[in-house]
This record gives C-alpha cells, sequence and structure tokens, in this order.
C-alpha cells in the first residue's frame, strides 16, 4: 500500500481520497478550505497544514482543484518539496496548460502526469472509471497500482498535454450530444410531449446514427468526403433547415442547431453538396 497526498477536496478530490483510503492506502490531504477535510480525517486521512507538507508527506502527490491557475497557486505553494515527487494533475485544462504546468513542475525538479478523469465523482473507484494521462511513463508504471485503485488508467504518450486534448475531444462529443438532446427535448415538449417517453424513440435512434462513425471517421482521417456517399450535404442542409423552421414555427430558438445549419449551407456553397456531412470539418480547421 503507498503513501499518497491528495491537493485539492472538492467533490472529485475528495472522492479520490476517500476511494483510496478504502482500498488501505495512507492517504494525507490539503484543502484551501480546512472544513473540507473533516469527512476524510474521519475516515482515516492525515491533514496537512499546508500544500509543502503535504507534498513532502508522500512520494506521490495528486493535485485536483477547479482549474490550472488554482493548481498553480496550490502548487506554487510546495515550492522547493516538490524535488524528487512524483506529481499527477487531474485538474481540467487545455492541452497548453498541461504542457506549461508539467515544464514548471519538471523545473521545481519533480516528475509530472497528467490525467484527465472521465468519470463522476461517485464512479471513482468503480468498474467504468476511466483516466486518461500523458507525460512521465515511468511515474505512471511507479505508481500504477495506486492509480489503478482509482479508474482504470489509459497511457496515450509521454507529451503531457495529449491526455487533455483527448479528455476535450471526449467533452466536446458529450456537449454535442448534450445540446442536440436539449433541443429535440424543447421541441417535443412544445407539443405537449413528455421528454421521458421520447427516450424510447431517442435512445435507439441514436444507438443507429453511431453506427455511421467509422466511416465519418475515415473520411475525417483521409480528407475523401465524397466515397460512399449514402446521405449527401445538400439532403442534409434541407433537414437542417426545416429543424431552423420548425423551431421558430414552435417558439424554440433555434441557438444550438443554427451554427451547424450555417456551416453545413456554406460548405455546400463551396461546391460540395454531394460530399458527406464529415466535410464540414474542414471548415472548422484553421491554419496554424
Ligand atoms: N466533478 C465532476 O463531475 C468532474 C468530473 C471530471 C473531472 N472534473 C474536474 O476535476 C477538477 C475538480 O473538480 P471538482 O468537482 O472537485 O470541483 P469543485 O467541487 O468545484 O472543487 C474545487 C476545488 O478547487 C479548490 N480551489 C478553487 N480555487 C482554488 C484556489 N485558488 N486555490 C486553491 N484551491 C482552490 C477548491 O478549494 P475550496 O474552495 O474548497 O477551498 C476545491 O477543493 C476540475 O478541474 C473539474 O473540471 C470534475
Amino acid at each position: 500500500m503507498s503513501r499518497i497526498s491528495i491537493l485539492g477536496l472538492g467533490a472529485m478530490g475528495s472522492a479520490l481520497a476517500a476511494t483510496l483510503i478504502r482500498k488501505g492506502h495512507d492517504v494525507t490531504i490539503w484543502n484551501r478550505t480546512l472544513l473540507r477535510t473533516e469527512p476524510l480525517a474521519a475516515i482515516g486521512a492525515s491533514v496537512a497544514a499546508s500544500p509543502a507538507e503535504a507534498v513532502a508527506a508522500s512520494e506521490l502527490a495528486i493535485v485536483c482543484v477547479v482549474d490550472y491557475a488554482a493548481a498553480r497557486a496550490v502548487l506554487a505553494l510546495a515550492g522547493d518539496a516538490l524535488r524528487g515527487r512524483d506529481l499527477v494533475n487531474l485538474t481540467n485544462g487545455t492541452p497548453d496548460d498541461a504542457k506549461s504546468l508539467g515544464a514548471w513542475v519538471e523545473a521545481k525538479g519533480a516528475r509530472y502526469l497528467d490525467g484527465g478523469i472521465m468519470a463522476v465523482p461517485p464512479m471513482i473507484g468503480e468498474a467504468g472509471a476511466l483516466i486518461l494521462y500523458s507525460g512521465s511513463g515511468a511515474l505512471l508504471e511507479k505508481h500504477e497500482a495506486a492509480l489503478g485503485a482509482l479508474a482504470t488508467c489509459r497511457m496515450l504518450g509521454e507529451d503531457p498535454g495529449i491526455a487533455a486534448l483527448y479528455d476535450l475531444a471526449l467533452l466536446s462529443a458529450m456537449y454535442g450530444l448534450f445540446s442536440g438532446f436539449l433541443h429535440a427535448g424543447a421541441l417535443v415538449a412544445s407539443s405537449g410531449g413528455k421528454v421521458a417517453d421520447f427516450l424510447s424513440l431517442l435512445r435507439p435512434w441514436l444507438e443507429a446514427m453511431s453506427g455511421t462513425l467509422p466511416d465519418l471517421a475515415e473520411k475525417i482521417d483521409s480528407g475523401l468526403h465524397s466515397r460512399n456517399v449514402v446521405s449527401n450535404l445538400a439532403m442534409q442542409t434541407i433537414a437542417l433547415e426545416n429543424i431552423v423552421r420548425a423551431s421558430e414555427e414552435s417558439h424554440i430558438s433555434p441557438d444550438f442547431i443554427e451554427p451547424m445549419r450555417q456551416l453545413a449551407a456554406a460548405r455546400v456553397g463551396q461546391g460540395h453538396g454531394g460530399d458527406d456531412i464529415s466535410g464540414v470539418v474542414e471548415l472548422i480547421r484553421k491554419q496554424k
């Protein structure tokens, strides 16, 4: 069993600490607001008086706070205590945030592993929880037993920014799903329908449509959007226009749908109406 320090005891940090304690690890905790340490101290955590004391208490420290500005502020307080330690950062941020913090931590003489948690707090320590990692592979190898107690570990590479990129890519798909669902729910409710009843139609439909993803993925990877097209973009643009018109007729704002309609129409306007919807991706790629 390992000695592990957790810095940051919001909903997620508390779940990480409670899971490690439950699985028999020796856990030291620190949080800016002391009150949040109490439930964990009651189940066996040692409370550190400062980030430096927390980092010094264990070979492995995990930071999980609201954002990277907070993570930097906490780690700045840890200062020289970081030398020779292993630091895992499970705070959500961008690839550049992760690369910059990783370089700062390594300059302090610590090893750095960045992580993206693909789970909500009650899932931590349970089957189905996944954490994406990138950065120091040696750190992950050394602490895989402890980190594996939290979630399945998926290493994506030595570039510390790659876990954040894939985390945000997965969240992008999730928010696309949520925005589509909210719009669909508003349409159904506008006619007096129950959104809960609509799920019996929606869930199998989404499952069927997810079957088109491998083909669309291949088209995005190859840039070849005109091969084996079964539902061309010109036709789909009319469907998007119909959704916008139906929304207005039902007094529902088309705000979720309108950006997609505009992109699809622009792509058709460029002469790609016969292509698949995957071609719209070419309009959102910017020159580096
Ligand atoms: N909760 C979730 O569903 C998601 C699941 C996926 C991963 N996210 C990310 O995890 C990070 C932490 O999220 P959280 O849910 O624990 O967030 P909160 O409950 O809001 O707790 C925030 C903690 O951050 C501390 N904090 C905020 N600002 C500072 C600061 N300037 N200096 C030091 N600590 C700071 C805060 O401390 P306090 O307010 O209790 O003193 C909490 O410990 C996050 O990146 C999610 O995106 C969660």
